[in-house]
């Protein structure tokens, strides 16, 4: 069966280990693309799920299957997010060809497009945006305002992480956040002189040209697995929402391969293929 080529490929949101993650139409989105670069955007794991115990079989072939490509050549990057702080801790580790970073600059075409998961706005926005401003050290210290937010729920008594989930719940619904939250992206990215600036967290695609008195940015979202199933593609110099339930899918075909292949072996090929990083994530 033929792969649909593809030069980047986002996720994000992916939620696994909870009842609402759509594993299987992942999977067979997984099986229908070949892409060069695969981003995962952060929430792809969430740690901060309800039921401990669930976590079934589709849900690791989804893992398998990421292992499996990485393990093929397909350059990856894993992005924390907020339902996958814990491997925020290894941010700058890398798995073979595999990536574990905060946030991503890459150049493409001679654009420069910026990634990261889009958490650190939970805080305010507006605020989120003059301390963002600090370069790294702004962004780590996002991160740590975020977990002491959470830190502070918990003391509280309240349920752990209920910070980040009643901002999920009620407030990305909120317009004047998400709103505000682009509008905060942009306003970086502009500044950072970036030409696309890619998120998710919100759980909402999208695709937006914004000019702002200081320039011009393309604002993306990868949007979720668990509603809209949405990717971000990127081929022929063009950015585009891959949407499952209304794209024509490359028939299914199950992957006989990684059934036969086991956990261990598939790290041991990751491992085996590493090699020096082209250093293209260094610019910022
Ligand atoms: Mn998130």
């Amino acid at each position: 069966m033929k792969k649909r080529k593809l030069e980047v490929a986002v996720i994000s949101d992916v939620h696994l280990g909870t009842y609402e993650c759509h594993a299987d139409e992942l999977i067979t989105y997984l099986n229908s693309i070949q892409p060069a670069i695969l981003i995962l955007n952060g929430d792809i794991v969430d740690e901060s799920r309800t039921a401990k115990d669930y976590f079934p079989p589709s849900h690791i072939k989804v893992l398998r299957k990421l292992l499996s490509m990485a393990s093929k050549g397909t350059e990856m990057y894993y992005i924390t997010g907020n339902h996958d702080a814990t491997l925020r801790k290894f941010s700058g580790t890398s798995l073979g060809t595999m990536k574990v970073v905060d946030k991503l600059v890459l150049q493409i075409d001679g654009k420069l497009a910026w990634f990261f998961h889009g958490d650190i706005f939970d805080v305010s926005p507006q605020n989120a945006k003059r301390i963002a401003r600090l370069g790294s050290f702004g962004y780590k210290l996002l991160i740590t305002l975020n977990r002491f937010g959470n830190w502070l729920s918990k003391k509280r008594g309240k349920e752990r992480f209920s910070f980040s989930k009643k901002m999920e719940k009620n407030t990305k619904r909120d317009s004047k956040y998400m709103s505000d939250f682009e509008q905060s992206a942009i306003d970086l990215a502009v500044d950072k002189g970036y030409d696309y600036v890619v998120c998710g967290h919100t759980h909402q695609p999208k695709k937006e040209e914004h000019e702002t008195k200081n320039g011009r940015c393309l604002y993306l979202n990868s949007g979720d697995w668990v509603e809209h199933l949405t990717a971000l593609e990127y081929s022929f110099k063009r950015w585009k929402i891959y949407k499952y339930n209304h794209d024509k899918l490359s028939p299914f075909f199950a992957d006989e391969e990684i059934k036969e292949m086991d956990m261990k072996e598939l790290i041991a090929t990751i491992l085996k293929k590493n090699k020096p990083s082209k250093d293209k994530e260094s610019i910022d």
